[in-house]
């Protein structure tokens, strides 16, 4: 045997490097060029199932010794073996196995102009199915039951890769195997229909078969020649998946994972897979519209820049300019929120700019920023690898974040430790070891008694809290005097539980929280995000890898609006506008002198649209007549303004109260960058021009700052990130040709160095600082609890996407067709509701009708639904209670009774 260097391996008697654990496929792909070894059950994303034996390859220990035939997707590389995949014995060994499956499968449909791992096989190896027909078996019927899946297995080759990746990428075990020898075949949960299965529509399996037995109605696995590739990044929510997006003729036909994205490796949800039918829906706005004698006409851009700027001059010289405001967009880019801001402060004049961070996360950054002084997550999803123990606290991500959601149920589903805190018995919480259940609202009662346990107990890192935070003498005694009772009582969650949780966390080498809306869209939802920091500072679950805070991020670009300066109190890069040395570097770029006064948040605003003082709104992509809480409320002050200029892509329910509408472009017809929940900013391609007469929002915001007579240049993405980059401090090396198709993740370095852990040696503020806080019950209950006795939570369904403007404009809309109310068996029968039936949904402010479905998801008292609907319009029943920090609309916990009609 020739004596090797380590991690030294042969391919032909020529020398190369192997990495460690690494299976002999990936490293003869890696030397010989991707698809050099034919295979049809590998795939680098599941585990090897060495079934298809097309991969075998021939292995020595030395040239002139005896040779072994083994399958390379499963044998790992050892120092000094002897690889020889390409023998003319291991041709025709790949060739007859290929010969045979070739036999039962319908070679007839393999063409030219249709390629598929199969037929590029089958074509490469020259194989026909001549002299290997197998017996005749009754042909399947397709199944075209379900709105995108579709099988057809009389392609079928039984390789079981659909099984696997259901299995170990979703984790949703719809497909098996059924019957046995020639009869076997593949089955959808019990049955041989997706549509009467729990498929969730991620097309994992779809992307994985290599001959379209399994496939969508996009027949995304299979290519044609004239395919054109676009990689961008998933408009829907904060995971930032990449996309590779087909066009065909310059249209997008289909959408397939990228198996390199770090974020998603290969696989999507159905939102960002199929989800896109709207971008050419009828339904789009295709011109500029002004509202004439009630009635909407089409003008040019002219024409409605001409007007707007001349209403908002109006306005700003009778009333001044903290008469008008901004509203800008998550689903937007971190360009175009730049603009957005920049044109409300630097060429209105105001601070009055807010988005939908004030609604959602704003409690996130403002309970961070106090404790930490960075309010965003502090590490990143790759590191549930190196975690043992998962706390996913007021959070369903396999709803709402679901490609990181199937990660965390793998992770459960692999023996991590999972605690889930949720009133709703939530699909994780049927994967937790703990499912705290606690009453809607009681975060705080909750989270001090487990704080409460992990001192009593001594479970105190020592070390980390002594060296690295303050303020924690007094944070321990003000914990130490919490009456349990009481919190047991508040809470409803019995002491042991949360004594067993609390010591769980504690006692884990490595644990990492996940925190969503159940935390912060309360009215003490800031404070229950400074607990959840603290209970990560006193066990030392900081400043490394799997670990830290992590607030899973709603909108695709929530993380960056607010970034990039969406808010009243600081701008771009969250420098606090009423210092005068911030503003003076801003007002330094921008070359104009700036407003010194705090503005309006979003509540603020319709309050003030409601009293009369504020005569203009300006909103780009955000639905707030729907999503705002008290609708009526919402639609009443929005109809008192003088002006309300809205950018949309589709007539939303605010758009209808617009005096003027600007069609902006979808995400697929513009250029420039998200950044995702875990800080990381990837750039967003356009793949096809704008449609009709749309122009991307950050064109329209800078041609509408030139008409107001700011010099702003013509907009060009990467120009403004150079701007961009210059001001905001975490984004001084951002540069748009280095950012690559994984993005960086802020703070990147002068030099373009990014950062995947934040805190590792000190914290934003310096020491981490313990907060207390008490538990308040919420002013809604202890207002309207007697009358209305139930409490609604909101919350969201993994079919639609907040206001549903997009997703009920795919086929999406026939899986879930309407918004229901989950309500528990006892409560129903009490009330005497069956499941199906329409009932009066009642709270202080309003009432509409839903249908109820009976589930033990939500204990006795406890009433749950969703928002997408308008139809429904959810939120005339949510109220007016806020944040007490932030501002953000407690949509958790909502007094209501439900009457049957
Ligand atoms: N499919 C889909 N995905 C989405 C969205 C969508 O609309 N549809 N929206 C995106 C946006 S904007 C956001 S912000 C994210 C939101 O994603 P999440 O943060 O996961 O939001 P929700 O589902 O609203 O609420 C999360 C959980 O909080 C629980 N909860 C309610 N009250 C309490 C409480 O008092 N304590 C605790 N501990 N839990 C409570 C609810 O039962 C629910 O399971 O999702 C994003 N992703
Ligand atoms: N009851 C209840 N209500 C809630 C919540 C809850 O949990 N419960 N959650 C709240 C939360 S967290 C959030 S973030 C809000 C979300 O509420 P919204 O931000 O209002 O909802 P979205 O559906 O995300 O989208 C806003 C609009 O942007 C448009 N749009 C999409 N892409 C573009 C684009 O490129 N350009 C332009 N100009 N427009 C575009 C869409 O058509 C849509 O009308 O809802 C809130 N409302
Ligand atoms: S689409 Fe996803 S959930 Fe449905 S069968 Fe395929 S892998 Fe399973
Ligand atoms: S998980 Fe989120 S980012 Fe990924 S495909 Fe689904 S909606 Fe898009
Ligand atoms: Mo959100």
């Amino acid at each position: 045997m020739i004596k090797s260097e380590k991690n030294i391996a042969f391919i032909d008697d020529k020398q190369f490097p192997f990495e460690n654990g690494e299976m002999l496929i990936t490293f003869l792909e890696r030397h010989l060029g991707e698809n050099s070894i034919p295979t049809l059950c590998y795939d680098p994303n599941l585990n090897p199932i060495g079934a298809c034996r097309l991969c075998t390859v021939e292995i020595s220990r030395g040239p002139d010794e005896e040779r072994k035939v083994v399958a390379s997707c499963h044998t790992p590389v050892q120092d000094g073996l002897h690889v020889y995949p390409h023998t003319d014995r291991m041709h025709r060994m790949r060739k007859n196995i290929l010969g045979l499956v070739a036999g039962d499968y319908p070679m007839d449909t393999v063409t030219d102009d249709q390629e598929t791992e199969f037929s590029r096989l089958v074509k490469s190896m020259n194989v026909s199915e001549s002299g290997y027909k197998g017996a005749t078996r009754e042909a399947f019927k397709a199944d075209r039951s379900h709105p995108y899946m579709v099988s057809d297995l009389n392609k079928c080759i039984n390789c079981h890769r659909c099984v696997a990746a259901c299995d170990e990428i979703q984790g949703e075990f719809v497909l098996s195997m059924f019957g046995r020898g020639y009869d076997s075949h593949i089955i959808k949960g019990t049955c041989e229909s997706f549509n009467d299965s729990d498929c969730v529509s991620c097309g994992a399996c779809v992307q994985t078969c290599p001959t379209g037995a399994i496939t969508d109605i996009f027949q995304s696995n299979i290519r044609t020649p004239d395919e054109k590739i676009t990689r961008t990044v998933c408009t829907y929510c904060g995971v930032g998946c990449n996309l590779e997006v087909i066009t065909q003729g310059g249209k997008i036909t289909k959408v397939r994972a990228p198996a390199d994205a770090e974020v998603n490796k290969g696989h999507l949800c159905l939102k960002g897979r199929y989800a896109f039918g709207f971008h050419n829906h009828p339904d789009r706005l295709r011109s500029p519209m002004v509202r004439e004698n009630g009635e909407f006409k089409e003008v040019s851009w002219d024409e409605a820049y001409d007007f707007i700027a001349q209403r908002l001059e109006k306005i700003k010289s009778e009333y001044g300019p903290d008469h008008i405001a901004g509203i800008s967009s998550s689903r937007c880019t971190n360009e175009e929120n730049y603009l957005m801001q920049k044109f409300i402060r630097a060429v209105i004049g105001t601070n009055n700019i807010d988005g939908c961070a004030r609604i959602c996360h704003a409690p996130t950054a403002a309970g961070m920023q106090r404790t930490f002084g960075t309010g965003a997550a502090t590490n990143s999803i790759k590191d549930l690898d190196d975690t043992d123990c998962i706390l996913v606290i007021g959070a369903n991500p396999t709803e709402a974040h679901p490609v990181t959601g199937a990660r965390i149920k793998q992770a459960a589903m692999k023996g991590k430790t999972l605690i889930v805190i949720d009133p709703r018995k939530t699909t994780l919480a049927k994967y937790a070891d703990i499912h705290l259940q606690l009453r809607p609202g009681t975060n705080v009662a909750l989270l001090n008694m487990m704080l409460y346990y992990i001192i009593s107990e001594g479970y105190i890192d020592h070390d980390f809290v002594d060296s690295r935070t303050e303020g924690f003498e007094e944070f321990r005694e003000e914990i130490l005097n919490l009456d349990i009772d009481e919190a047991e009582e508040i809470t409803g969650v019995d002491r042991e539980m949360a004594k067993l949780a609390a010591i769980t966390y504690a006692k884990a080498k490595n644990a990492m929280s996940f925190h969503g809306l159940g935390v912060t869209e309360h009215h003490q939802g800031t404070y229950g995000v400074t607990l959840v920091a603290d209970l990560a500072m006193i066990t030392g679950n900081i400043g490394r890898s799997g670990v830290g805070v992590n607030p899973l991020r709603g909108q695709n670009n929530v993380q960056g609006s607010a970034d990039m300066g969406v808010q009243p109190n600081q701008g771009a890069g969250y420098l606090d506008v009423t210092v005068p040395e911030n503003r003076k570097k801003y007002e330094q770029h921008y070359g104009v002198s700036l407003p010194h006064e705090v503005g309006y948040t979003i509540p603020e605003m319709i309050e003030a649209a409601q009293e009369g003082e504020l005569k203009a709104l300006w909103i780009m992509g955000e639905d707030v007549v729907q999503t705002e809480p008290n609708t009526e409320k919402v639609r009443k002050a929005l109809q008192n303004l003088d002006l309300l200029v809205m950018q949309e892509i589709f007539m939303s329910e605010t758009a209808k109260l617009a005096t003027v509408i600007l069609p902006g472009s979808s995400f697929f017809e513009k250029s420039g960058t998200f950044t995702n929940g875990e800080r990381r900013i990837q750039r967003v391609n356009a793949v096809i021009e704008p449609l009709h007469d749309s122009k991307p929002d950050g064109q329209i915001v800078a041609e509408m700052m030139n008409q107001m007579g700011y010099k702003q240049p013509a907009y060009r993405a990467s120009e403004v990130l150079k701007e961009i980059s210059g001001i905001v401090p975490f984004f001084k090396g951002v540069k748009w040709e280095e950012l690559g198709e994984n993005g960086k993740q802020w703070p990147v370095m002068e030099n373009g160095e990014d950062t995947e852990i934040l805190h590792t040696e000190t914290f934003g503020r310096g020491k981490g600082l313990f907060v207390h806080t008490d538990y308040t019950e919420s002013p809604e209950i202890e207002q309207f609890g007697v009358a209305y006795p139930l409490i609604l939570t909101t919350n969201r369904e993994l079919e639609h996407y907040n206001c549903g403007t997009m997703t009920r404009r795919t086929p999406n809309r026939e899986i879930v067709t309407e918004d229901v109310l989950l309500m528990n068996p006892g409560d129903a029968t009490r009330k005497g509701i069956h499941d199906g039936d329409t009932v009066q949904l009642k709270s202080a402010r309003g009432t509409i009708k839903i249908r109820v479905r009976i589930s033990d998801e939500v204990k006795p008292g406890v009433v749950s639904s969703t928002f997408h609907f308008p139809e429904i319009m959810l939120n005339t029943v949510t109220g007016d209670v806020y944040d007490e920090v932030a501002n953000c609309p407690e949509y958790k916990v909502v007094a209501v009774d439900v009457i049957a009609v």
